[in-house]
């Protein structure tokens, strides 16, 4: 017999820039407060209900932790559209908990990401893939990451809990990378630090976390269900080219999903997207197509219990 939990409409995230990629890797990854607040609102314009906000330095590209860098473009997002704004507090690699912590901090967002285990991360493989690079500081940090651990310990995720989750209202995009993860997560559900409806994030294919088999987000989601019940919403993002087969998979099991050039820098095989309304676009369609409708932003904020948009600090 056919289950008879109606189908959800799908929350879709746009990540817009990250902390991964680099300027030489793609001319359309935005860079500027401009470029991030254009790309984050024609996203929102194009279905995105949830946009996940980095900042760069607009010289060099790099990731920029400052809360003066993020304010040049949270209030043109928020004048703009009605979409959530989500800062990361996982920032870029190699930036301490503080650095990660204070944009978020500055501007009490209705969320923000956390992530829920320490992990290796490695993005030196993309060494190989470009020679001439347009800062120095691209493979110098690429190169980085075959030594480097992104720490997310029980403490520190205790700390953004109470910091950022009780001291501002903000409601968090946990980041599940592995098994293990969705595990830490239960833990602080039982303590009672994170309440319900909470929202998991499950990110496939980071090299250092789980790979992008569909094997594994169907164990993900049938162990999720298991440990969190009705208390939770989940999503699922992968990274590179499994991007779309997976957001499609999410939408079809009767999750959410995430697109954005944080995650892929393409659009299809050996194809750069344009923007990351041209993600979110395709993915539209193909929600569409399932038979699916995307959430509103009012949607999202009502199953996520969000603040709202008139609760935060920018
Ligand atoms: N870049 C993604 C794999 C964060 O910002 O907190 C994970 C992420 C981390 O979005
Ligand atoms: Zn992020």
């Amino acid at each position: 017999m056919a289950s008879k939990k109606k189908q959800k409409s799908v929350i879709l995230t746009c990540a817009p820039t990250g902390g991964i990629h680099t300027p030489t890797m793609s001319p359309h990854l935005p860079i500027t407060p401009r470029q991030i607040a254009d790309e984050a609102i024609a996203a929102a314009e194009a279905g995105a209900s949830v946009i996940h906000l980095h900042a760069r330095d607009p010289e060099t590209g790099k990731p920029d932790p400052s809360a003066a860098r993020f304010m040049e473009f949270l209030p043109i997002i928020k004048q703009s559209t009605d979409a959530v704004v989500n800062i990361s507090t996982g920032g870029g690699l190699g930036m301490t908990r503080e650095e990660r912590l204070r944009a978020a901090m500055r501007a009490s967002p209705e969320m923000a990401s956390l992530n829920v285990g320490s992990l290796n991360f490695g993005l030196f493989p993309l060494l190989e893939k470009y020679k001439d690079w347009k800062h120095d500081w691209e493979p110098q940090f690429l190169e980085m990451t075959k030594d480097f651990i992104f720490k997310n310990t029980f403490a520190d995720i205790e700390y953004i809990l109470k910091e950022l989750g009780d001291g501002h209202g903000t409601r968090f995009e946990f980041e599940c990378y592995d098994l293990g993860h969705l595990y830490n997560l239960a833990w602080f559900v039982d303590q009672g630090l994170v309440k319900p409806p909470f929202f998991v994030q499950m990110v496939f294919g980071i090299m250092g976390g789980m790979g992008a088999d569909l094997d594994n987000l169907m164990h993900l989601h049938k162990k999720a269900d298991a440990l969190f019940g009705d208390d939770y919403e989940w999503s699922v993002l992968a990274a590179g080219r499994n991007q779309m087969p997976f957001a499609t998979q999410a939408a079809m099991l009767g999750g959410n999903l995430r697109v954005g050039l944080e995650d892929s820098l393409y659009i299809g095989r050996g194809e750069l997207a344009e923007s990351n309304a041209h993600q979110v676009s395709k993915i539209r369609r193909i929600v569409e197509e399932l038979g699916l409708s995307l959430a509103t932003p009012a949607e999202a904020r009502e199953r996520l219990a969000l603040k709202g948009g008139d609760q935060v600090g920018f």
